[in-house]
């Protein structure tokens, strides 16, 4: 059967070089993890259905920032039509913990005036013992941005279907409250593809015929 999804949501994945967006990126839409990542050159995007609820399925348009990262180049368009992402840091590098602040200051600058919705990872956690940043003071930083935090391994899978089925699940809650809406000239949000059937509230008001004998 084609692939049926009720919405598409485009997604950015932001972060200092080398944390490992793009190896989270495949591990989620690909199943693997290749050692060697070539840094990404140009615009990069992977696309994968999750489905939130049985029958209901969401497209993610997920973004990469393709080595823009390592020049702080990276469009105001790819921020703009995006609905929100993951803002990665690498669990082993505290220095991409203190850029956090710049990443998502940038991001909200160029989003606004849309909500936009955003999750906090601590990445290459399979490397425990070369951690730099400890779960605490990442949950901290996650309170004081107003998002989710979660640990992830591109290496071990581990926890990289919960980061994007959470921040999937959670920006479909505010668009079924009404606080994020679909837009004529914004990308973030899409409605999406939905099989001509005749839907059981159309067969309701169908007049019916009567038997008078
Ligand atoms: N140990 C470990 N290494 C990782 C993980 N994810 C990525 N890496 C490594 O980190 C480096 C940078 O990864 P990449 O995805 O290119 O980072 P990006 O620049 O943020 O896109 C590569 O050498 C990867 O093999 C992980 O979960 N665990
Ligand atoms: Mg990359």
């Amino acid at each position: 059967m084609e692939a049926i999804w009720i919405y598409q949501f485009r997604l950015i994945v932001i972060g200092d070089s080398t944390v490992g967006k793009s190896c989270l990126l495949r591990r989620f839409t690909e199943g693997r993890f290749t050692d060697v990542s070539d840094p990404t050159v140009g615009v990069d995007f992977f696309a994968r259905l999750v489905e939130i609820e049985p029958g209901k399925r969401i497209k993610l348009q997920l973004w990469d920032t393709a080595g823009q990262e390592r020049f702080r180049s990276i469009t105001r368009s790819y921020y703009r039509n995006s609905v929100g992402g993951l803002l990665v840091f690498d669990l082993t590098n505290r220095r991409s913990f203190q850029h956090l602040k710049n990443w998502l200051d940038e991001a909200r600058m160029h989003m606004q005036p849309f909500q936009t919705v955003f999750m906090l990872v601590g990445h290459k956690c399979d490397l425990g013992h070369l951690r730099q940043v400890t779960r605490e003071e990442a949950e901290k930083m996650a309170l004081v941005f107003g998002m989710k935090y979660i640990e992830t391994s591109a290496k071990d899978g581990l926890n990289v279907e919960e980061s994007f089925t959470i921040l999937t699940r959670d920006i479909y809650e505010l668009l079924k409250k009404g606080e994020i809406s679909i837009k004529e000239d914004w990308e973030g949000v899409k409605s999406g593809f939905v099989p001509n059937v005749v839907h059981s509230s159309e067969e309701a008001v169908k007049p019916r015929r009567m038997c008078h004998c």
